[in-house]
């Protein structure tokens, strides 16, 4: 029986990707290093330190520590600027009316997020009060596939984790959920989140909450 919803942030909630790759080009272009759409892709749900990793195997770039971290924060600098301007109007599709009817019906619900600006987002969109508990990265270390941020999700709402459902966009963050032990519901395409239990496109195909958990 399902008590707990793990929510990730970033294509979950809101779609962040977006902003994520203007602040990752700007530096990788800065750095002489190809960033497309496609690299972006590979990043969804890595973490910070690991995406900046991966951009420079990419480009076979070698930077000391301190210049990783001038470029860390460059780069959250500019993607700040961008989600500067967020408000609710971007909170993705059937999301608010789902969390709604979840609390409604009882269920418990967490944050599961790999992003250090995970609060300042749910100020901006007027969805902080919405959840329970909030796990992200400045709590959490491990990246995902690794499934720390969704076990302690579920701890910080005194549920077990076979009483959580994760919802997940990145196929990293669907690993996680499976190997915490949890069931998963992929936001996105099932090429891609084929592993989650369910996938959908968009939380207006399921308004009520209880019944799309029944059918898991
Ligand atoms: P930040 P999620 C993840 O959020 C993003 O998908 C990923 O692209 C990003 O690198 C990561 O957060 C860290 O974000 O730089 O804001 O700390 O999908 O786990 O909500
Ligand atoms: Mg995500």
């Amino acid at each position: 029986m399902i008590r707990g919803l793990l929510f990730d942030l970033d294509g979950v909630i809101v779609d962040t990707a977006k902003y994520h790759f203007i602040a990752w080009q700007r530096m990788a272009f800065a750095l002489g290093i190809h960033f497309g759409h496609e690299e972006n892709e590979q990043l969804k749900g890595i973490s910070r330190v690991e995406s900046l990793e991966r951009i420079l195997a990419w480009g076979k770039v070698s930077l000391t520590p301190e210049e990783k971290q001038h470029w860390m924060d460059q780069k959250n600098t500019w993607y700040l600027e961008c989600i500067s301007q967020m408000g609710p109007e971007e909170i993705l599709p059937g999301v608010a009316n789902f969390l709604g009817e979840a609390r409604a019906q009882g269920l418990q619900i967490a944050l599961g997020s790999a992003s250090k600006n995970a609060v300042p987002i749910l100020e901006r969109i007027g969805l902080l009060s919405a959840f329970d508990a909030i796990v992200d990265g400045t709590v959490v270390t491990a990246s995902k596939p690794n499934p720390e941020v969704f076990l302690e999700g579920a701890r910080r709402l005194g549920l077990s984790p076979d009483a959580c459902c994760v919802f997940e966009d990145a196929e990293a963050g669907v690993e996680a959920a499976l190997a915490g032990g949890m069931r998963c519901i992929g936001i996105g395409h099932p090429d891609v989140l084929g592993r989650a239990h369910r996938v959908i496109q968009s939380f207006n195909e399921i308004p009520d909450p209880t019944s799309a958990l029944l059918a898991l």
